[in-house]
């Protein structure tokens, strides 16, 4: 390979790459990244070979399952899953096998409130509405830090430029931070607000827009907005001023912005969502969104048309299904909080987590209260990890089975098509062979087949088969399937030789909003089609979609869901609470770092550290703190030692560290990311401190002692 660049004529990037991007070259050399199954022995690790890895897994997951159930199996899957095919196709292949209730991923240390949010307002937790930043007049952004991220929940190509011309247009910027950070600094206008009480500021912009009577005449398509209103008056900017750090004059000169703007959006993320009210909070953007008339408008909040379709469910949402085992805590969408995993294996009897499989997922670096999770997976009977390293968590493993590298698989984008900021699809073959020898999809199938009682020998091939004609055949018989009453048989017939994801794919593009329907739309969308455009087909900007695209009963976007309602007196509760004198921290992302996995890329991480504790002058100085000093952080789970950079970029009263660090734990084998480990923020963060209503963590706003060390 010479080297990677963007693709100029792409349909939606024009040529724009991240720094992540042009290094996947050296993620494909990295010598650390692991091309052979591994066997933990008591000798150390040895390379296996798949069949050597599969009789072993069936040998020893197999009798756990018959001997304690299927929920004695519990399954992590991480963020990369949702950039694979493989993962987000093939995960649910597996799950259906083993049918545990213990499902767990990094969406309950992220996103939860937004798809609970999204499930109770629209009928289903993906129809997550995105900020049309291409057409605005005014972006009113919380929590969130694109020109470090590239943008969240909201996909598209260079959001600083994006970001950039809304300005360049005349339009504003207003960002909602407790730090300046990049995109702060690059904003109209920066808010500091106290970490964690975004909901409160949300709350009283509400509040102010019933009040002062400046919402806009609702589409015949909502309802409960009396309650809604209702429910947020109680919030006046001048109560949550104290508690959010930021002024009632302001709260009211924003609410009267967004309304009175051409086009307005309401957007936040990570840091409006991993709070103890992120439910509240991501009810409340789309609840000022709606208030405002910008709901499914261009310019405001609007649901993209992804060319795989969408699931339509007009059966609404629910939630707590089932609970976890110790705690009781409710399944959302078919998970439970990864703040349980540790407590649900370390805790015996009926139902206890003996054995776990980890799909693409470092939870040890990720998830909460990092050393108590550490040492419990350290108890399992068994475990399963795929991964591309033997990191944190996977080092815990028995069996590690290598993935594929992202320049060795076909790669369309499934779940950002549904997220993006123009309906566009883009697909690509893979660039090198396969070194490792599997597709992640196979390995998928063969586990399927191992927890279902099949065996090691089944062939990944007749799991997949089975898995597709299953699928078909739910796709032909459901009612509301574009290829409802279709022949399944003719159908097959007409995907041909496909196998693996890209039948699936195929099958989905073409029953899709853009597909040939097989043969009913001439001209339609094909996977033959696509492979035939190498810089992507793009289908326009985002158009308005409601009431058709809601999944409600009702069919219409409920204002007001009483679950999220139930919460505001909790909410309320915090207006007057004693602060107890402490820090709050906070979390921060930078642009050459990937959450925990791209830290063995030394083009990536050479350069100063970056796993600082930034501190303001004001408090440093209080604690005798000097700048490059080394400083104590602890919290209610455990304490960490970082050094200080002393900035006025962040809040007084606030400290920032980044997540994704920590790569000195024992027999890890990533020798770039050792050499340079940093610490790990998780260590502090509580596995007790949750969003009550989606039971995502508390990764943000966590309450710390900070001093000064040795
Ligand atoms: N304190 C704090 N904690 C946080 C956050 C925060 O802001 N603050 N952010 C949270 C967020 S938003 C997220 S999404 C989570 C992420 O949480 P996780 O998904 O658990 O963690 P990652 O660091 O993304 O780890 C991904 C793992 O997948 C492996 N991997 C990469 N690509 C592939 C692949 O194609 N196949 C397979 N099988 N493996 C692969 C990597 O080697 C790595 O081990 O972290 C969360 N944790
Ligand atoms: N370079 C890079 N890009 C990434 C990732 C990465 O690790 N590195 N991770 C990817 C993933 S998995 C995700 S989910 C996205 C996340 O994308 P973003 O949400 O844009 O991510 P962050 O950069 O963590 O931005 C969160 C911001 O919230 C602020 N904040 C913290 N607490 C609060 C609070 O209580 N209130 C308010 N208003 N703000 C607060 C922080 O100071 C920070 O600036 O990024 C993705 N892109
Ligand atoms: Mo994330």
């Amino acid at each position: 390979m010479q080297r990677i660049r963007g693709d100029r004529e792409d349909v939606f990037s024009h040529g724009f790459i991240c720094p992540k991007g042009s290094t996947l070259k050296q993620l494909e050399a990295d010598p650390d990244r692991l091309r052979a199954p591994q066997i933990r022995t008591d000798d150390g690790w040895l390379d296996a070979t798949w069949d050597e890895a599969f009789t072993l897994i069936g040998e020893r997951l197999a009798p756990i399952i018959d001997e304690h159930g299927s929920n004695a199996v519990g399954v992590y899957m991480g963020n990369p899953n949702i950039h694979n095919l493989s993962g987000i196709l093939y995960n649910q292949v597996f799950l259906r096998a083993l049918r545990t209730k213990n499902i767990f991923s990094a969406s309950t240390v992220d996103q939860m409130p937004k798809h609970l949010s999204s499930g109770l307002m629209f009928g289903h937790p993906d129809l997550i509405p995105v900020p049309d930043i291409d057409r605005t007049d005014y972006l009113l952004m919380l929590g969130a830090d694109p020109y470090e991220s590239n943008g969240s929940l909201a996909t598209a190509p260079d959001w600083p430029g994006r970001l950039e011309a809304i300005k360049e247009r005349g339009g504003r910027v207003v960002v909602v931070d407790p730090r300046r950070s990049k995109t702060a600094a690059n904003a109209t206008e920066h808010l500091v607000i106290r970490p964690g009480t975004d909901a409160l500021f949300l709350a009283a912009i509400a509040a102010t827009l019933v009040e002062e009577n400046l919402t806009a005449p609702g589409p015949g398509f909502y309802e409960g907005f009396d309650r809604a209103a209702a429910a947020v008056v109680p919030f006046t900017p001048e109560r949550v001023a104290a508690t959010t750090r930021i002024d009632a004059d302001i709260i009211r000169r924003i609410a009267r912005e967004l309304a009175a703007a051409g086009s307005a959006v309401v957007y936040g993320r990570v840091g409006t969502s991993t709070v103890r009210h992120g439910t509240l909070s991501s009810w409340l953007i789309d609840l000022i969104n709606a208030l405002t008339g910008n709901l499914d408008r261009p310019g405001g909040a609007m649901f993209s048309e992804p060319a795989s379709g969408r699931p339509r469910k007009p059966r609404g949402f629910q939630t707590g299904r089932w609970s976890s085992r110790v705690r009781g805590l409710p399944e959302v969408r078919g998970e439970l909080p990864a703040s349980v995993m540790a407590e649900e294996i370390t805790t015996p009897g009926e139902g206890q987590i003996k054995a776990m499989v980890v799909v693409a997922g470092n939870p040890v670096a990720s998830t909460p209260n990092a050393d108590r999770l550490d040492d419990a997976l350290g108890q399992l009977d068994f475990m399963v990890s795929i991964d591309l390293y033997r990191n944190e968590t996977s080092r815990h493993a028995h069996v590690i089975l290598p993935a594929t590298s992202p320049l060795q698989r076909t790669h369309y984008d499934l779940a950002f098509t549904g997220l993006s900021l123009r309906n566009v699809a883009n697909y690509s073959p893979a660039i090198f062979p396969n070194e490792v020898g599997m597709e992640e999809w196979e390995i998928l199938c063969k586990l399927a087949a191992i927890v279902a009682g099949q065996g090691s020998d089944v062939d990944a091939a007749a799991v997949d088969d089975f898995a597709f004609t299953t699928y078909l055949a739910h796709m032909v018989d459901d009612k509301l399937s574009p290829i409802h009453g279709r022949d399944a048989g003719e159908i097959l017939t007409m995907i041909g030789d496909r196998r693996g994801p890209e039948r699936f794919l195929d099958l989905m593009l073409r029953a899709g909003p853009y597909g040939d329907r097989f043969g009913e739309v001439s001209d339609g969308l094909t996977l033959a089609k696509l492979e035939t455009a190498p810089h992507g087909i793009d289908f326009g900007p985002l158009q308005p979609r409601l009431p058709e695209a809601l999944c409600t009963p009702t069919g219409i976007v409920d204002l007001a869901p009483q679950q999220i309602l139930d919460d505001l007196p909790n909410l309320e509760a915090t207006i007057d609470a004693k602060t107890d004198g402490n820090y709050l921290l906070v979390g921060r992302r930078h642009l050459r770092s990937n959450n925990s996995w791209m830290h063995n890329i030394d083009v990536l991480v050479k350069g100063r550290d970056r796993c600082t504790l930034l501190i303001h002058p004001d408090d440093a100085a209080n604690l005798e703190i000097d700048n490059g000093q080394l400083a104590e952080v602890a919290s209610a789970t455990g304490k960490i030692v970082a050094t200080a950079e002393l900035t006025e970029d962040i809040m007084v009263g606030v400290v920032s560290l980044p997540h994704g660090w920590g790569h000195d734990r024992e027999g890890m084998a990533t020798s770039v990311a050792t050499a340079r480990p940093g610490v790990n923020s998780n260590i502090l963060s509580d596995e007790n401190d949750l969003d009550p209503l989606s039971g995502n963590a508390t990764l943000n706003a966590i309450p710390v002692t900070v001093s000064a060390a040795g």
